[in-house]
């Protein structure tokens, strides 16, 4: 097991669109350990294999609070969507940062699972909005492209002002 180095707003990597998974093998299930490890000690909810620089369309989940609930979708695809919801989101590549971002409040998900072998999901609420928002990053879409420009221009300079920061006090 291995965590994973998270990249940050606004890496430009972020902005990658994955491509498809081909096939479910050993390797596979490795980077999912790897990405529940991750997402588990950060501590989120959720993380899409874009955030650890891996552009394949693949994203864990877990919405409970005592880790119960592991998910992990393999080219997800969102077959139904209904309703809406505005949830105060944030995300590991945007730390610190939360913003009201207006989704579907319930959704079913077409995808592969860790077997390789078709599955579908109905969810709602957090879990929804969860999905919805991994599906983005592997889009090359964040939470922040749906708040005002000067917003995320704010943002973007506190984030990489920090990252200067960081550098200067490890030297
Ligand atoms: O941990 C996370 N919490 C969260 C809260 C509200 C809406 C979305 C999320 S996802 C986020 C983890 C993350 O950045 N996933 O990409
Ligand atoms: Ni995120």
């Amino acid at each position: 097991m291995a965590k994973l180095t998270i990249l940050e707003f606004p890496d430009p990597r972020l902005r990658t669109r994955a491509v498809p998974v081909e096939t479910v093998d050993d390797e596979l299930n490795t980077l999912i350990d790897d990405m529940f490890e991750t997402m588990y000690a950060a501590p989120g909810i959720g993380l899409a294999a874009t955030q650890v620089d891996v552009h394949k369309r693949l994203l864990v989940v877990d919405v409970s609070s005592d880790n119960s609930q592991p998910n992990a979708l393999i080219n997800p695809e969102i077959i139904e969507l209904d309703g809406e919801t505005m949830t105060e989101e944030g995300c590991l590549s945007v730390p610190g940062y939360y913003e009201e971002v207006k989704r579907a409040e319930h959704i079913r998900v077409r995808f592969l699972d860790r077997k390789g072998e078709e599955a579908e999901l109905e969810a709602e609420g957090l879990l929804a909005v969860c999905i919805q928002h991994e599906i983005d990053h592997l889009n090359g879409k964040l939470f922040v492209d749906y708040i005002s420009e000067a917003k995320r221009q704010r943002i973007r300079k506190r984030l990489l002002r920090d990252k200067r920061h960081q550098a200067e006090v490890a030297m």
